[in-house]
């Protein structure tokens, strides 16, 4: 009984002493284990107080309760201490000098496709054409059936075309947003559709399985080729030069009837002949046509009473002629050191 009461106040002085000593809270939490734990010290005397007369275990039991509630205040004491010191700390090292010179922001630049989707955009838009989107996983539907393509078409087959499954396929052209437009609209109908293709094609200087293409769409009544000319001649001038000339050049394509190729007259040689238009005199710029009865019909269009013409353009191949680019994978390495030329 008389060594049970001085073993308590020895570990309320050691447990004192250490928890003075204590520098973090990791180090705190031991001392409590130790001494208040499941297996501490003082819980041990506690437990070991059943062996004791009645009369003990009332006189010792205060003691040890005292010391208990002693040592639990001190630890908590010293868990607030140490938790303001870690704040504090914490603060400090997490202090921001709003002094200190802001990072600079670097401004991008806008990609040459993008200028050049731009500036076709532009000049269409002053005529009075408005831009269509549409979806770039597209269905067979749209971007072959409803475009006349015939289901033994060459541009069908696996090699040339990505598909995801029988029935869905990476738009090889952006027509199927045509195709759309005519099904949910009525004419007047004046519309062009910028955006991204896809094609199977290994890459090289000129080909990328990934291009873009501004595609243009007008149906009305009393729609002729001599508007499909009037429109594209303008066009071009815009574009390249109130100087160049244009010319048509007969084509096939399934959705178009009947269908040309349009050049213009090079606008670096003014036509003499030159690195650029290959010592033609001429560079070819587009595809065009008057939009084939089946497509109309497809798209609910009374064939009687409307006719339209369409038209359609590859954005990389215009941006190389405009900006001297002699290579279609630059526009898609990403470095910036030849994206940024074009500000
Ligand atoms: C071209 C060339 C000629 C074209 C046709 C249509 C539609 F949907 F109206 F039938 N959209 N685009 C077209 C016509 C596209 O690209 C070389």
């Amino acid at each position: 009984m008389q060594t049970m009461q001085a073993r308590l106040s020895e570990i309320l002085q050691e447990a004192k002493t250490q928890l003075e000593n204590s520098k973090t809270i990791s180090e705190t939490e031991s001392i409590r284990i130790k001494y208040l734990g499941k297996k501490g010290q003082l819980t041990e005397i506690l437990r070991s107080m059943g062996k004791l007369s009645p009369e003990d275990r009332k006189v010792l039991g205060q003691s040890a309760n005292s010391v208990r509630k002693e040592i639990e205040e001190l630890l908590e004491k010293k868990f607030d201490e140490l938790k303001k010191i870690e704040k504090n700390l914490k603060l400090k090292l997490e202090r921001i000098d709003v002094t200190e010179p802001g990072k600079k922001i670097s401004l991008g630049t806008k990609h040459p496709i993008t200028i050049t989707i731009e500036e076709i955009s532009r000049v269409f838009m002053s005529m009075g054409y408005s831009i269509a989107e549409g979806p770039e996983v597209e269905t067979v539907f749209f971007n072959f059936d409803a475009l006349n393509a015939a289901p033994n078409h060459p541009s069908r087959d696996l090699t040339d075309t990505f598909y995801i499954s029988d029935e869905i396929l990476l738009r090889t052209q952006t027509s199927p947003v045509q195709a759309r437009t005519l099904l949910k609209e009525t004419p007047p109908i004046k519309i062009i559709s910028p955006g991204r293709c896809f094609r199977c094609d290994t890459p090289d200087a000129t080909h990328s399985p990934m291009f873009h293409q501004v595609e243009g769409l007008l149906v009305d009544e009393g729609v002729s080729m001599a508007d499909l000319k009037g429109t594209l001649d303008s066009f071009a001038k815009q574009l390249f030069g109130s100087d160049v000339k244009t010319k048509f050049r007969p084509h096939f394509f399934p959705f178009t009837e009947p269908s040309a190729e349009m050049d213009v007259s090079c606008f670096k040689c003014a036509g003499k002949g030159c690195r650029v238009c290959k010592g033609s005199g001429w560079i070819e710029i587009l595809g065009c046509g008057m939009v084939h009865p089946n497509v109309l019909a497809v798209g609910g269009i009374d064939t009687e009473r409307y006719t339209g013409f369409a038209f359609g353009m590859g954005v990389e191949r215009i941006a190389m002629l405009k900006y001297g680019v002699e290579d279609i994978r630059l526009f898609f390495e990403n470095d910036m050191r030849f994206i940024e030329q074009f500000k």
